[in-house]
C-alpha cells in the first residue's frame, strides 16, 4: 500500500491526537509511554482527543495527565495523517512550546526525558519522527501523510506550509 492508493480528498482519520513538545534551553521534553499506541518508544506527550475536546485542549491535558505539567503558548507547527494498512488512522497535531508550570513527573502513563536537542535517541522513537521532529525543533511548519504497517513507514510526504490550523472540536 503507498500513499496513492488513498483518496486524500475524502479522508477522515478515526482518531484525532496531538504531540507537544516542550523547549527550555537546549533540551526538549520528551517521554517513555508506559501505555497506548507506541508503548515502550520515545516519543512526546500527547494523546487521543475526548469527545467535545479540541486539539490545544487535548494538547494540555495529555502534559498535565502524563507529566503533570501545565503548558502555556502551544505553537502548532505540523499536523500528520497516518494511514495505517489495517484500516486504523489517526490525525496528529503537532505543538512546540517553550512555556511550561511545574516539574516533570514519572505517572502511570509516562517517564519525563530531558534530552539535549542535538542527542535525540531516534532509534527508539517512530521510524518516521527523525523526518519531521527536526522541523518542530527550528520552528518550520509542516503537514504530512503516511502509510504504515504497524510500527513499518511504507511510504510518505512532507510538505511545508504557512501555517497549521489545529483540529476543532472532536464530534463522536
Ligand atoms: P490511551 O493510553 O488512553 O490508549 O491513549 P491516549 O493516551 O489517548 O493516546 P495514545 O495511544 O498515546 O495516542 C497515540 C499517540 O501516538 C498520539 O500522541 C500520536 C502518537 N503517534 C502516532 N504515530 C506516531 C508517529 O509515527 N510518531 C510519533 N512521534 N507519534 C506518533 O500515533
Amino acid at each position: 500500500m503507498t500513499l496513492n492508493d488513498i483518496d486524500w480528498g475524502t479522508w477522515k482519520a478515526r482518531d484525532p491526537a496531538t504531540l507537544v513538545f516542550v523547549i527550555e534551553d537546549d533540551k526538549v521534553l520528551l517521554i517513555r509511554k508506559k501505555r497506548g499506541l507506541g508503548l515502550g518508544k520515545i516519543n512526546g506527550p500527547g494523546g487521543k482527543l475526548d469527545p467535545g475536546e479540541n486539539a490545544v485542549d487535548c494538547a494540555r491535558r495529555e502534559c498535565r495527565e502524563e507529566l503533570g505539567i501545565e503548558v502555556h503558548d502551544l505553537e502548532c507547527l505540523g499536523e500528520h495523517k497516518f494511514q495505517f494498512i489495517d484500516g486504523y488512522s489517526i490525525h496528529c497535531w503537532v505543538f512546540r512550546t517553550y512555556r511550561y508550570e511545574g516539574e516533570p513527573v514519572e505517572t502511570e502513563e509516562a517517564v519525563p526525558l530531558w534530552t539535549n536537542i542535538d542527542q535525540i535517541p531516534y532509534e527508539e522513537m517512530w521510524e518516521d519522527d527523525r523526518l519531521w521532529l527536526p522541523m518542530v525543533l527550528e520552528g518550520r511548519s509542516f503537514s504530512a501523510r503516511w502509510v504504515f504497517d504497524d510500527d513499518r513507514m511504507l511510504d510518505h510526504d512532507i510538505r511545508h506550509v504557512e501555517q497549521v490550523i489545529p483540529g476543532g472540536p472532536r464530534i463522536d
